[in-house]
C-alpha cells in the first residue's frame, strides 16, 4: 500500500514532545541535518516558546489542557515534502484515552490521514513491570504535582492507544501491519543510564505491549529508537549554566542501530520514513 506524506507525533503529556521539537526545530533552523525545513509551520508559538526558555536553560513549561493547538511542520527528505502532525494535550485529558477519542475527533482524523506514525513513551516514569497484582489499581500519589500519566497498566493504556488509532483508520488487525509503519522513540534516555538497546529497554519496562506490537506489525514497519532530545535534566542552577554553555544546537542524540550516539536528531523523521 502507497503510504501518504504525513506523519503523526503522539506520546502522553511528559513524554518529552516539546522538548524534542524544540530541538527539532533548532536542528531545522540551522539546516546541517538530514531534514531542511520546507516551509514555516503552523501554531509554531508552543513550539518556539519552548525553544526560547531552552535557549536560555529553562526546560519547557507543560501544555495548558485548554491549549490544544495542532502543530505542523513541513519538512523536506531527499527532495521531497512531508508534514509533521504533533498535537499536545493537557494532561487530565489524557488519561482516559478512549475519552481523549471521543472529545476530539480531529484524533480519528489523523489516524486515518496521516500513513506513518511516532510514539514517544519516556521508560523512565513506567513505575513497574506489568503485574497482574497491581492491575487495576492507582499506583501514583494523586497529590505529586506534575504526576506523569503513566501508572497502573503503563501497558495497557499504550495498547488501548494504539488500538483506538488502528480503528479509527478501519486498519484490520488480522494481516500484520505494514501501514502505518510505526516508529517507537524511547525519550529522556539519558535518564535510563543504560548499556541496553532501545529494544531491550521496551521489553524489559513493556513486555505486554512489546508483545502486541510484534503480533500486530510486519517486522520491518516497526522500528524501536532511543532519544535524548536534552541530555540531561535542567532542575539545579549547575545544569541550566552546563546547558547554556554547550548551548541547545549542540545538545541531543539519538539510539539507532548504526549510530549509537547521532546526534543529527532530523534522523529521527528520517527512520520514521524509512519503514
Ligand atoms: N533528562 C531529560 N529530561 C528531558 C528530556 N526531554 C525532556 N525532558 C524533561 O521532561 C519533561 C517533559 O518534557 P516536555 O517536552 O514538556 O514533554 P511533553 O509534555 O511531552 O511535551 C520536562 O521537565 C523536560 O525538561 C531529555 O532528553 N532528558
Ligand atoms: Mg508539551
Amino acid at each position: 500500500m502507497a503510504t501518504n506524506n504525513e506523519i503523526l507525533i503522539i506520546g502522553p503529556p511528559r513524554s518529552g514532545k516539546t522538548t524534542f521539537l524544540a530541538q527539532l526545530y533548532g536542528r531545522l533552523m540551522d539546516k546541517k541535518g538530514k531534514l531542511q525545513l520546507a516551509s514555516a509551520p503552523e501554531n509554531i508559538d508552543g513550539i518556539k516558546s519552548a525553544y526560547d526558555r531552552l535557549a536560555e536553560g529553562k526546560e519547557t513549561e507543560s501544555t495548558p489542557s485548554t491549549d490544544n493547538l495542532e502543530v505542523k511542520i513541513p519538512v523536506i527528505h531527499e527532495g521531497q515534502e512531508f508534514v509533521l502532525h504533533c498535537k499536545d494535550y493537557g494532561g487530565e485529558q489524557v488519561r482516559d484515552l478512549v475519552a481523549m477519542m471521543e472529545y476530539d475527533k480531529t484524533w480519528i482524523d489523523r489516524a486515518k490521514t496521516n500513513d506513518r506514525w511516532i510514539l514517544f513513551i519516556r521508560p523512565s516514569e513506567i513505575e513497574h513491570r506489568f503485574d497482574l497484582s497491581k492491575k487495576g489499581y492507582a499506583v501514583k500519589d494523586p497529590k505529586e504535582t506534575n504526576s506523569p500519566i503513566y501508572g497502573t497498566s503503563d501497558q495497557s493504556q499504550f495498547i488501548e492507544l494504539v488500538q483506538v488509532l488502528l480503528h479509527a483508520r478501519g486498519t484490520g488487525m488480522k494481516d500484520l501491519i505494514d501501514t502505518p509503519p510505526l516508529l517507537i522513540a524511547l525519550t529522556c534516555w539519558d535518564e535510563l543510564n543504560t548499556d541496553s538497546t532501545p529494544e531491550e529497554i521496551l521489553q524489559q519496562k513493556l513486555p505486554l505491549f512489546t508483545q502486541f506490537i510484534a503480533a500486530n506489525w510486519l517486522p520491518g514497519a516497526v522500528e524501536i529508537i532511543g532519544v535524548s532530545a536534552q541530555e540531561f535534566p535542567l532542575k539545579t542552577d549547575e545544569a541550566r549554566d552546563k546547558y547554556l554553555d554547550e548551548m541547545p544546537q549542540n545538545l541531543g542524540y539519538l539510539v539507532l542501530d548504526d549510530s549509537p550516539k547521532e546526534k543529527d536528531l532530523t534522523r529521527l523523521i528520517e527512520k520514521a520514513l524509512s519503514l
